[in-house]
C-alpha cells in the first residue's frame, strides 16, 4: 500500500504530526523566521535580503515536498506508464515565485514579508538563476517539466547537475568576457539522495566466451568507475497537488577500494587527483549553441548520464516484477535532441549482456521505449563521435553500435538491393578519418517516433538530413510537435498585470490552464477601457524595463520610443548582424536628414542581448560591433531620442521574464530553413508585442493563428535558399547598395577601428554570404519603416497586439505535452484526489 514501510498503530501518531501547511500571513512568517533562525543559523541582528529569501524559500519549499512525497507515492503505487525526460540542459531560472504560483499563498507571503520588513519583489530576485542549459532546448525542457506537472502526468526528468550552469556574460570594453557560474552557494530546491548512487564505468575491454549452450555472451570489465549521485528537485505543477521530480546527477569519485588503497600506500595527493577528476565530469555546462566540438569529456559526461539514469528507470521497473516485454508499457524515454543517444546501447547492453535477453527481443523492447526530438538541421551542430574515442572510452558500446548497424544496414539492402551509395549515406558509421558515429541515425533508428519541433522544420528534416530514412521506414515514423511556452511563467509571473487584465475580462484566471481560452479577448478588442489598460500595461512594462536598462547601465531610454528587441544566443544564423546593420543604417538616415525631417523619424531603442559560445570569433565580433555602434550612436547630439542602442549583459531566463513584456517589436530574423522553432517569437506575441521575422520557424505557424495583418514577415523563402547561395558562389552577385552604404561607413572608421569588422564583413562580400545578410537587407529595411508607420498609428497598432494575444492559445506548453503523450509516449494522466482533498 503507499504508507507501506509505517506499521498501522503507529500511523496515527504519523499523521498526528504531518506538518500542517501554512495559510494566513502570521503562520508564514512564523515559518520563514524559524528557518531564518535555526536552519540558516541567522539572526534579527545578522538578517538582510538574502537570508529572507532563504527562509521564504524554505517556508515554501516544506509545502511542495509534502506534495512530493504524495505524488511520488500515489505514482508509484498506481504503475501507470511513465515518461523520462533525457535533456542535458534544463534551464530553470528561478524557482520561488513559481512555487509560490503552483502552491498558492503569494499574496499571504507578501504580507507577511511587509510585515517583517521586506519587499516580496527584492525577495524574488535575490534568487541566482538555476542556468543548466543554452538556450530554447534547455528551457523547452523547463517548459515541458512544467506543463507535465501541470497536467499531472506521471513524468521525470533526468539531467546533470552542473556546479556551473552557463557563464555569466560581462561586457568589458564592448567585449564578452565570460565569468564563471558558481550557482551552488545556497541551493534550497534541491536534496541530495545519499543512498541513490550509480557507480559508471569507463574505458576498460571487452570479455567475449561461449556459455555452455554455445551462445556467445559479452561482459565489459576493468577501467574507471565513477559514482553518480543523485539530487532531486521538485516541481510543481499549477493549480493541482502533482509534484513531480527532476533527477539531476552529480559526479563523485566511487568509495571503492581503489582509493583506499592509495591512501594505505601513502598516494593521498593522488588519490585527492583522482577525486577530483571524478568530479569534473559534472562540473561544467558545455556552452556552445548549435555547434558541436567532439570534446571527450562531453561524451563522458552523456554516457555518465545516460548510465545512471537508465539503471535508475530499470532497477524501478524491476521492482514491479513485470515481464521485460512488458517495459514499454512501463516506460516511455524521449531523448531531447541526440545527446542522450548513447541510452539506446546502454538499454540494449543491460537487457542482453546483464538480462539475457536475446538480441532482437531486446532490440524491439528498445525501440518501443525511445522517442528522440531534433532540434536542428544545421550541419554543424549534428552530433558526430569519432570511432576511435568510443573504443577507448566505451568499448562494448561501440559494438552494439556496430550491430546495430549491421542489421540495420542488412535490411536496407534487403528492401534496396545493390544501392551500395544508399548504404553509406544512411550508415550510422560515416567512413571517414577517423570514422566517426552519426548520433542523429543511432537515435532515428533506436526509436519509434522522430519529431521536429515546428511544421517547417519537420518537412525540412524528412527533406534534408533524415531524407533516405523516410523511405526506409515511411513517412509515419516522423512527426511534428510545434513547440511551446508555459503561460504561468511567461504570462502569469513575467507579466503579472495582463494576466490580472485577462482574468478580469475572463472571468478567472482559466486561461492559465487552457490557453484557446484567450481567444475571447477578440470580444473586447473594441472595448475603449479595455484597449487603455492594455496599452498602460505595455508602457508600464516599457518603464520597468527603463528603469532596469538606467540602474544598470546608466542609460536612460524614453518608454515613448518604440521598443525594439533581439534577445537570443548570438549566432550568424540568427542574423544579430541584419540587425545591426539595420540600425546603422537608420543612424546614417538621421544624420543626413535635415531638422525638419528628423520629426518624422519614429524614435526607437534597439536592445539587444544574448551571449555568444566562447570560441565562436564572428559572434563576438557581433557583440563588439553592437556595442560600438551603440556607444557612437548613443552619445550623438543629433540623434537624441530618436535611436538608442543597448546591448543588456548576461541575458538569462530571468532578465528574459523583464524584457520579454517590454517589446513592442522582437526580432526572429534567421536565415529562412535555419532556426528549428523559436520559443521567445511565441513569448514576445503572448505579451501583446508584435514581430519582425522571417518565413522559418514557428514564424510560420504564429501568422497562421494571429493573421498575416498582425505580423511583419519579410525575406527569401527557405525553398529560394540554396539558389541564393549558389549564385553567390557561381554566379553575378551585387552587395545591396543601402548595405554597401553601411559597410562604408564601417570602413571610414566611424564606429572605431574597422579591422575588428573586417572578418565580418568579408563573410558577406567575399565569402558567399551564407546567411543571405545581403539578399534580405532591402526588405529588411522596408518592413522596418512599415513598422514605424504602424506604430505611430496608436489605434491600429493596439488592435494588432491585442488580436495577436488573443490568438497565442496554440502555443502553450500544454498543447505540446498533451500531443507528446497521445502521439509518441502512449501515456495517461494520474486522475486527482478527491476535490476536497485538495488545497
Ligand atoms: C534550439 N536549439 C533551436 N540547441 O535552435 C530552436 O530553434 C528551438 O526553438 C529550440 O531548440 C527548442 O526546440 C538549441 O537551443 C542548443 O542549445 C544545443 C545545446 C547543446 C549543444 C548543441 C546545441
Amino acid at each position: 500500500s503507499v504508507e507501506a514501510s509505517i506499521p498501522e498503530p503507529q500511523r496515527e501518531a504519523w499523521r498526528k504530526f504531518m506538518p500542517k501547511p501554512f495559510t494566513t500571513a502570521e503562520e508564514f512568517e512564523k515559518e520563514a523566521v524559524r528557518h531564518i533562525e535555526t536552519t540558516l543559523a541567522r539572526s534579527l541582528y545578522n538578517c538582510d535580503e538574502s537570508a529572507v529569501y532563504g527562509g521564504t524559500a524554505l517556508a515554501f519549499r516544506d509545502r511542495l515536498i509534502l506534495d512530493w512525497n504524495k505524488t511520488q507515492q500515489t505514482q508509484t503505487f498506481k504503475d501507470q506508464k511513465r515518461v523520462y525526460y533525457l535533456s542535458l540542459e534544463f534551464l530553470m531560472g528561478r524557482a520561488l515565485d513559481n512555487a509560490m504560483l503552483n502552491v498558492g499563498q503569494k499574496d499571504v507571503a507578501t504580507k507577511g514579508l511587509s510585515e517583517l520588513g521586506f519587499r516580496m519583489e527584492d525577495i524574488i530576485s535575490q534568487e541566482h538563476d538555476a542556468a543548466l542549459g543554452n538556450g530554447g532546448l534547455g528551457r523547452l525542457a523547463a517548459c515541458f517539466l512544467d506543463s507535465l506537472a501541470s497536467l499531472n502526468y506521471p513524468a521525470w526528468g533526468y539531467g546533470l547537475r552542473y556546479r556551473y550552469g552557463i557563464f555569466k556574460q560581462e561586457i568589458v570594453d564592448g567585449f564578452q568576457v565570460e565569468v564563471p557560474d558558481y550557482w551552488l552557494d545556497f541551493n534550497p530546491w534541491e536534496f541530495q539522495r545519499h543512498d541513490i548512487t550509480v557507480d559508471i564505468q569507463f574505458y576498460g575491454h571487452v570479455n567475449r566466451w561461449q556459455d555452455d549452450e554455445g551462445k556467445l555472451q559479452y561482459s565489459w570489465e576493468g577501467g574507471e568507475i565513477v559514482q553518480a549521485v543523485a539530487f532531486d528537485v521538485p516541481i510543481p505543477g499549477y493549480q493541482t497537488q502533482t509534484c513531480n521530480n527532476l533527477r539531476l546527477w552529480g559526479s563523485k569519485a566511487a568509495s571503492g577500494e581503489f582509493d583506499f588503497q592509495k591512501f594505505n600506500s601513502g598516494e593521498y595527493e593522488s588519490s585527492v587527483a583522482d577525486q577530483q577528476r571524478a568530479e569534473t565530469i559534472s562540473a561544467v555546462l558545455y556552452p556552445n549553441d548549435n555547434l558541436e566540438r567532439g570534446k571527450e569529456l562531453r561524451l563522458k559526461q552523456q554516457y555518465f548520464w545516460c548510465a545512471a539514469s537508465l539503471y535508475d528507470i530499470v532497477r524501478r521497473f524491476k521492482k514491479t516484477k513485470r515481464a521485460w516485454k512488458d517495459f514499454p508499457n512501463a516506460v516511455a524515454i524521449q531523448l531531447n535532441d541526440t545527446h542522450p543517444t548513447l541510452a539506446i546501447p546502454e538499454l540494449q547492453r543491460i537487457l542482453v549482456d546483464i538480462e539475457g535477453l536475446e538480441w532482437d527481443e531486446a532490440w524491439s523492447i528498445v525501440q518501443k521505449t525511445f522517442g528522440y526530438t531534433n532540434h536542428t538541421v544545421l550541419p554543424e551542430a549534428l552530433e558526430k563521435w569519432s570511432v576511435p574515442l568510443m573504443q577507448h572510452l566505451l568499448p562494448r558500446h561501440l559494438q552494439i553500435i556496430y550491430d546495430i548497424n549491421l542489421f540495420f544496414l542488412q535490411k536496407v539492402e534487403r528492401m534496396f538491393p545493390n544501392d551500395r551509395e544508399l548504404l553509406g549515406r544512411v550508415s550510422i558509421i560515416e567512413e571517414s578519418n577517423p570514422k566517426m558515429v552519426r548520433m542523429a541515425f543511432l537515435a532515428l533508428i533506436g526509436s519509434h517516433k522522430v519529431n521536429g519541433v515546428a511544421e517547417l522544420h519537420s518537412d525540412l528534416i524528412k527533406t534534408t538530413i533524415f531524407k533516405d530514412f523516410v523511405k526506409i521506414y515511411g513517412p509515419d515514423k516522423f512527426t511534428n510537435v510545434t513547440n511551446g511556452i508555459t503561460p504561468r511563467r511567461w504570462l502569469h509571473q513575467a507579466n503579472p498585470r495582463l494576466s490580472a487584465l485577462i482574468a478580469s475580462k475572463l472571468g478567472g484566471h482559466d486561461f492559465l490552464k487552457d490557453l484557446t481560452l484567450l481567444h475571447k479577448l477578440e470580444n473586447f478588442v473594441d472595448d475603449k477601457e479595455f484597449r487603455k489598460e492594455f496599452r498602460e500595461i505595455k508602457y508600464s512594462n516599457k518603464v520597468r524595463l527603463a528603469k532596469y536598462i538606467k540602474d544598470t547601465m546608466g542609460i536612460t531610454v524614453n518608454p515613448s520610443s518604440l521598443f525594439d528587441v533581439q534577445v537570443k544566443r548570438i549566432h550568424e544564423y540568427k542574423r544579430q548582424q541584419l540587425n545591426i546593420f539595420g540600425v546603422i543604417h537608420r543612424y546614417l538616415e538621421i544624420k543626413k536628414s535635415s531638422p525638419e525631417e528628423r520629426k518624422k523619424f519614429t524614435p526607437r531603442v534597439s536592445i539587444f542581448g544574448g551571449k555568444a559560445a566562447p570560441g565562436y570569433w564572428m559572434a563576438k565580433a557581433v557583440i563588439h560591433l553592437i556595442n560600438r555602434v551603440a556607444n557612437v550612436v548613443n552619445n550623438d547630439a543629433d540623434v537624441g531620442d530618436l535611436l538608442k542602442v543597448i546591448f543588456l549583459e548576461d541575458y538569462n531566463v530571468s532578465k528574459a521574464e523583464i524584457i520579454c513584456p517590454a517589446s513592442d517589436i522582437s526580432e526572429h530574423i534567421s536565415t529562412a530553413g535555419t532556426e528549428a522553432s523559436g520559443t521567445s517569437n511565441m513569448k514576445f506575441c503572448l505579451n501583446g508585442g508584435l514581430i519582425i521575422g522571417t518565413c522559418d520557424g514557428a514564424n510560420i505557424e504564429i501568422t497562421r493563428e494571429i493573421g498575416e495583418d498582425n505580423i511583419f514577415l519579410f525575406g527569401n523563402l527557405a525553398e529560394n535558399v540554396d539558389d541564393l547561395r549558389h549564385a553567390h558562389l557561381y554566379g553575378q552577385y551585387q552587395l545591396d547598395p543601402q548595405l554597401a552604404a553601411v559597410f562604408d561607413a564601417i570602413h571610414s572608421g566611424t564606429f572605431g577601428n574597422p579591422d575588428s569588422f573586417e572578418a565580418l564583413l568579408n563573410g558577406i562580400v567575399e565569402h558567399g554570404d551564407y546567411y543571405l545578410v545581403s539578399d534580405d537587407f532591402a526588405s529588411y529595411i522596408q518592413t522596418q519603416d512599415l513598422i514605424d508607420k504602424s506604430f505611430r498609428d496608436t489605434e491600429e497598432w493596439t488592435t494588432k497586439t491585442i488580436l495577436t494575444v488573443a490568438r497565442m492559445g496554440f502555443f502553450s506548453s500544454d498543447r505540446c505535452i498533451d500531443e507528446y503523450a497521445e502521439s509518441i509516449w502512449n501515456i495517461e494522466p494520474i486522475a486527482q484526489e478527491k476535490e476536497d482533498e485538495k488545497k
